[in-house]
């Protein structure tokens, strides 16, 4: 059974490889800024709602989305804002999601992270908690069950969730009937307060795959090309009849667990443990030393980025709030977004809302 620990030495030197990293960054970059202006938002009292930011987490969350291709299922959490850009969500959805703008994907109703759209195969997130694992086993299902072969179903979990009861079923039944599910446990060390010490008591999360008879990859968390070869080859071994793949990253939740929470719990000393470096300014020197961007480069995108972020934030600031005189609220807020809101490729900018009774 394979068991592997990645590192990206093997694919420094192809073009494509850079492309990939380039783009990769860009969304990192795009994600930490933006939810570095949500943090801001929330503390000047803009927010109704809890703030989930995914600091830290960006190189495992984007290397995740792209490794995927059209038509294949994306079930996103909360820490998973640059995942969710780089799967092709619009950066007006997340900005529209949280201030509760009437023209987001639910329309207003929902506070921050429950979004998606089904049809596209970008699963809205239910709970943070392994509750996913199995809602991808049914869409994976469903595409054996219409014949179509060659999508893979990747799911997002955190170490704490790996202890819950659904995430041993859906990972249980995903090995039993060797499902192409690619399962993306960032380990950054808390599950809210609780530390890995009382989580786990194996040594290595990724021994938990020899149980269910899957595959393992271990990768640094902190390590955008790492990322990106692990998961590019993770998804690649579910795409091609390899049963589930286990990819479990180190890193460390640089926040809270979420904006309300100032995390003095946790020990500071991880800072300074290999696993504790911010991936994003890590990935932006492997670039440099790489020579796959020059430092105007690097500048360029900052500015443009955050130019981007300022000018959604406004724009999505001058969107109508829901109006509960005029809503048809419903038990399956779904019933009309996910149809209505055309989507990852035809931004939800541009589509018009259904009729309201
Ligand atoms: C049944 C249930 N209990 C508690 C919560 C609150 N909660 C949401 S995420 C979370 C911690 C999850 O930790 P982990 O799986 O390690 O993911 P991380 O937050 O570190 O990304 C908790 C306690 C919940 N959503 N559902």
């Amino acid at each position: 059974m394979l068991q592997e620990t990645c590192s990206a030495e093997s694919a420094l030197g192809s073009g494509s490889f850079r492309d990939l990293c380039r783009r990769a960054y860009r969304f990192m970059l795009l994600a930490r800024v933006a939810e570095d202006k949500l943090a801001s938002l929330y503390r000047a009292g803009k927010i109704h709602g809890g703030v989930f930011l995914g600091r830290g987490q960006e190189a495992l969350s984007v290397a995740g989305a792209l490794a995927l291709r059209k038509g294949d299922i994306y079930a996103p959490l909360i820490r998973d804002a640059a995942g969710r850009l780089a799967f092709g969500e619009p950066l007006i959805d997340l900005f529209r999601t949280y201030l509760g703008s009437r023209l987001g994907p639910m329309r207003g109703r929902d506070g921050n992270v429950h979004r998606g759209y089904p049809r596209q195969g970008y699963l809205a997130m239910i709970s943070h908690l392994g509750a996913m694992i199995s809602v991808v086993n049914g869409a994976l299902f469903a595409r054996r069950y219409q014949g179509q072969s060659g999508v893979v179903g990747l799911a997002s979990l955190g170490e704490g969730g790996t202890s819950t009861g659904a995430f041993h079923e859906g990972l249980n039944q995903a090995a039993v009937e060797r499902l192409p599910l690619v399962l993306v446990i960032a380990n950054n060390q808390y599950a809210y307060s609780t530390p890995t010490t009382r989580q786990f008591a194996c040594k290595d999360l990724a021994d938990k795959a020899v149980g269910y008879g899957i595959e393992a990859h271990r990768v640094d968390g902190t390590d955008l090309m790492a990322c990106l070869e692990c998961l590019g080859r993770a998804v690649e071994r579910a795409r091609s009849g390899g049963g589930p793949q286990m990819v479990v990253a180190q890193l460390l939740r640089l926040a809270g667990h979420g904006e309300h929470d100032d995390a003095t719990y946790m020990d500071p000393r991880l800072r300074e443990m290999p696993f504790g470096r911010d991936c994003l300014p890590t990935a932006e020197e492997q670039l440099l030393q790489a020579g796959m961007v020059t430092a105007e480069e690097l500048a360029a995108w900052k500015s443009e980025v955050q130019e981007t972020v300022e000018r959604t934030v406004a724009r999505v600031q001058q969107e109508p709030a829901p109006d509960p005189y005029r809503e048809d609220w419903r038990a399956l807020a779904t019933a009309h977004l996910v149809d209505a809101a055309g989507g990852l490729e035809a931004p939800s900018a541009v589509v018009p809302l259904p009729t309201l009774a």
